[in-house]
């Protein structure tokens, strides 16, 4: 079986993905997600001018071979263009391998380990108010964890809250922000204050676990804001409200700085969603300064790649926290869904629900029920790229919020 063609599909259903589509001599087609927000066309080209070339006429079976004559191959190594583009042919072969089979892919991955995947939701409000509002919603809804965001007394709009929701609405939260400034796309600025924003969230959480008691996983976001002290500082005011974790509390890229946050609190720590191989993480594993590795499957290599470092983690007790916010598409979703049901490690599944556009777009077969997910039973990923229905949203760019402080000093995330 080998691969006839390879095309990549650019669509914009309220928000931009890339999807690489591979089709088999056997008439078999694969799909991988390949969006990374805000560099979409990036990975587009990538994948068509120097992957698509050397995909076509190679055994689709071998995907092993495939993803390290990619990535080996490239001389240039890692980065999230790079990964992304590798993630989707990884993903796309095996969505094809799992067809070929008549299996759903968790099935090749060792089958399932659980009934399905915990997920959680987003909760957000400007007020404390609006929270517990939005808390309730995703209770209702029938979220079992809720990641917990709010607005910062003094700052407008902040990243990572969404609009105040009425009862029964959808929570409806796009991190990428379509703005054109006398007709240039740019990114929407937003004020930031770290100190505010220390000295507002322990409240946040005190009220909101007095509210809905001690049970309730609840997760948080620092969004890479944080000094390493700042960081510390908040792990350890946050103790008595029993994170299930703090997430991104300091910038990625320095894995040292978890050193000092681990100095100082017990607060469970995750990180990884900016990540894309197991090497970031080596520090980070290695000398247990996380609980959760984030990484999406989209962003660090795919299905391969990714559960080589599901495995190295669970050699040192640390479990996942998959990354699923919706600019990874149903695609990257459902293949984050087959991973998260087959390995042991597993933590938890961070799940935004796509719209009601996204998915005519993409038809999925996953379901939520009862606080968990599970990806279904159809042979393969279980997901269809509706093309005409693509084909009507075109490309917009859309960027990342750019934070700068009171003074007007660019910020970290
Ligand atoms: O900011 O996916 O944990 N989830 C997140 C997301 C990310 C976006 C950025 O592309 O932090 O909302
Ligand atoms: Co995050």
């Amino acid at each position: 079986m080998k691969i006839e063609s390879a095309e990549v599909n650019v669509t914009s259903p309220g928000r931009n993905f890339v999807t690489l589509k591979l089709t088999t001599s056997d008439g078999i087609v694969g799909l991988g997600d390949a969006t990374v927000n805000g560099r979409e066309l990036a990975v587009a080209s990538y994948l068509t001018d120097h992957v698509v070339p050397l995909l076509l006429g190679r055994d689709a079976s071998a995907i092993e071979d495939t993803w390290q004559y990619l990535y080996r191959g490239a001389y240039w190594r890692r980065g999230p263009v790079t990964m992304a583009a590798i993630a989707a042919v990884d993903v796309a072969l095996w969505d094809i391998k799992a067809k070929a089979a008549g299996l759903p892919l968790y099935q090749l991955l060792g089958g399932a380990s659980r009934r399905g995947a915990l997920a959680y939701g987003h909760a957000s409000g400007s007020s404390t108010e609006a929270l517990f509002d939005s808390i309730r919603n995703h209770l209702d809804l029938g979220f079992k964890a809720i990641r917990v965001q709010t607005g910062v007394p003094g700052l407008g709009q902040i990243y990572g809250v969404a609009t105040d929701q009425k009862a029964g609405q959808r929570y409806d939260y796009e991190p990428a922000k379509r703005n054109l400034v006398a007709g240039r796309p740019l990114p929407v600025e937003e004020i930031w204050d770290t100190a505010a924003y220390l000295r507002h969230i322990p409240g946040v959480f005190e009220a909101v676990r007095s509210e809905f008691g001690p049970d309730l996983p609840l997760l948080h976001d620092g969004h890479h804001r944080m000094t390493p002290i700042q960081a510390a500082r908040l792990a350890k005011d946050l103790e008595p409200y029993r994170l299930f974790w703090l997430e991104d509390a300091t910038p990625a890229e320095d894995q040292t700085a978890l050193r000092l946050i681990r100095q100082h609190s017990t607060t469970p720590l995750a990180i990884g969603e900016i990540f894309n191989t197991a090497f970031d993480y080596q520090t980070l594993i290695t000398e247990r300064l996380i609980d959760y590795v984030r990484s999406a499957v989209t962003h660090t290599g795919g299905i391969t790649h990714l559960k080589r470092l599901v495995e190295f983690a669970g050699l040192y007790g640390i479990r996942t926290g998959f990354h699923g916010p919706t600019d990874i598409s149903p695609v990257g979703m459902a293949a984050a869904l087959h991973l998260d049901l087959a390995i042991h490690n597993f933590g938890i599944q961070e799940y935004m629900q796509h719209s009601a556009t996204t998915l005519e777009v993409f038809r999925t077969s996953y379901s939520f029920a009862d606080g968990l997910l599970h990806p279904g039973d159809n042979p393969g990923l279980g997901v269809d790229l509706d093309e005409e229905a693509a084909a009507q949203f075109e490309y917009t760019p859309a960027y990342l919020p750019i934070n700068r402080t009171l003074d007007g000093t660019v910020h970290d995330w």
